[in-house]
């Protein structure tokens, strides 16, 4: 299923133009040893045959970080139907794979490029998707079973493009390391959803004074192939539940769900973990407490309501399920590595930022490590809950080496720390301020 490029910085093919494709490379921790000498392995784009890449190792992305479990040196390139090579394996059983920054240049994620995070088995595809079955039931009046096809003829769709970001985005940047996949910032994706208001349906199955969270349950098999055990099953809040953009969603970008993306039938419930956005959706049962499955207990999902000793073992007590996600913003061009010009002095910008259930009000970029900066421009979103592109141009003092750095601010005027801030033994929250090194001359 996967591919290991298994190349050192020297073995780079010349005529290897993928911009950044990583190589060779371990990753570290965000503020581990920067070195300019030949340690990561990006072939720029306007010099194929640069033979030592200007990528500081502790920028490179695509590898397991130090004091992982021992796997093969190197990233692996994902080689998965229907996906670009470019997104880097995060972890093979279950499959999860990342998009590097610059492959989030696109206004709205192409499919081929959007991340895969799973937590069990992948079902087989759906041989007749409209038969695919809904269940409703718990706290509610009328218990409903509903098909694909009768869930499309009752109810009115809508689409809307929306972010959606793995609660654990982020978590290469937590030192000590935080248990789980080693996410970058590559862990979101921003797609045009279709499908129908979860409210609507919940309304129709009429809900009961008592109603108060919700769990999910979805067909793929756990890990270990146990028929009782479930791969994950989160749930939430009736409120959140009840948000117009939580949907039942049966297509992507104009076209039917695909199977790796949770189809024929998965929620979207944009600004709070992805883990909540349940593919192959089978049954929503609505509880009277909060939900307990799996997902919900220990540190999964959730923050020190207290800040801990990093590193520390935690107090299960002290911790909150964590719900809207923080700021980020991301540099999606140019790439991290890129080789520019000798004597060029304007360097455009383009990226993206989002803020979980709260809105971006500022993009502000540096390429002088904080000391000044230099404010963005922000396209509007189109929805609540889509990102906002935006630009910049940037003034540059001379040819050299220099690393960019972006950083967002909420509609609270919280803003992205230079460091992974709240360290917890999971590492949900890590939404330090993304840098890409570009070389001039
Ligand atoms: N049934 C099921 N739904 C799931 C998961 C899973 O393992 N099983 N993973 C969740 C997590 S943790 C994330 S981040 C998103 C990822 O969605 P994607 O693979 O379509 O990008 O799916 C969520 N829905
Ligand atoms: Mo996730």
């Amino acid at each position: 299923m996967t591919r290991q490029t298994e190349r050192s910085p020297h073995e780079l093919p010349l005529d290897d133009h993928e911009p950044l494709e990583p190589g060779g490379v371990s990753r570290r921790g965000f503020l581990s040893s920067v070195s300019l000498v030949g340690l990561g392995a990006a072939v720029a784009p306007l010099s194929s045959n640069l033979s030592v890449s200007i990528i500081p190792e502790a920028m490179a992305q695509g590898a397991p970080a130090s004091g992982a479990p021992a796997q093969p040196s190197g990233p692996q390139a994902l080689d998965y139907p229907g996906k670009e090579k470019g997104l880097v394996v995060l972890g093979e059983r279950p499959l999860v794979a990342e998009t590097p920054e610059h492959l989030l240049d696109d206004e709205t994620t192409p499919i081929s490029k959007f991340f895969i995070r799973n937590n069990g088995q992948l079902p087989e595809p759906a041989t007749n998707p409209d038969a695919w079955k809904l269940t409703i039931d718990g706290e509610v009046n009328n218990r409903l079973e509903l098909t694909l096809a009768e869930l499309k003829s009752r109810f009115q769709p809508k689409t809307y493009r929306m972010v959606l970001e793995c609660g654990g985005n982020g978590r290469s940047f937590f030192q000590p390391q935080a248990r789980g996949n080693q996410w970058t910032n590559g862990g979101a994706g921003c797609a045009e959803w279709t499908g129908i208001p979860l409210a609507e349906v919940l309304q129709a199955a009429g809900l009961k004074d008592t109603a108060k969270y919700t769990a999910h349950y979805g067909a793929d098999p756990h890990l270990s192939g146990d028929t009782t055990k479930d791969s994950l099953s989160r749930g939430m809040p009736i409120a959140k539940a009840m948000e117009p953009h939580s949907l039942i969603v049966y297509q992507m970008n104009g076209e039917p769900l695909p199977n790796i993306h949770g189809g024929p039938l998965r929620l979207v419930i944009p600004g709070w973990p992805g883990s909540l956005s349940h593919k192959w959706l089978t049954r929503i049962t609505i509880r009277d407490r909060e939900h307990d499955g799996q997902g919900m207990t220990g540190t999964s999902y959730r923050v020190p309501k207290t800040p801990m000793v990093p590193g520390s073992t935690a107090d299960e007590k002290d911790f909150r399920i964590l719900e809207s996600m923080p700021v980020r913003s991301i540099i999606t061009a140019p790439a991290n590595g890129t080789r520019l010009p000798a004597g060029t002095r304007e360097v455009a910008l383009r990226g993206a930022a989002w803020a979980g259930d709260l809105t971006v009000s500022r993009v502000d970029v540096s390429t002088d490590a904080g000391q000044t900066w230099t404010q963005g421009t922000l396209a509007p979103p189109r929805n609540r809950y889509d990102w906002n592109r935006w630009t910049a141009t940037l003034q540059l003092p001379s040819d050299g080496y220099f690393e960019i750095w972006t950083r967002a601010t909420d509609s609270n005027g919280k803003m992205q720390p230079p460091v992974a801030h709240n360290w917890n033994p999971q590492g949900y929250g890590g939404n330090t301020m993304h840098r890409v090194a570009i070389l001039v001359g």
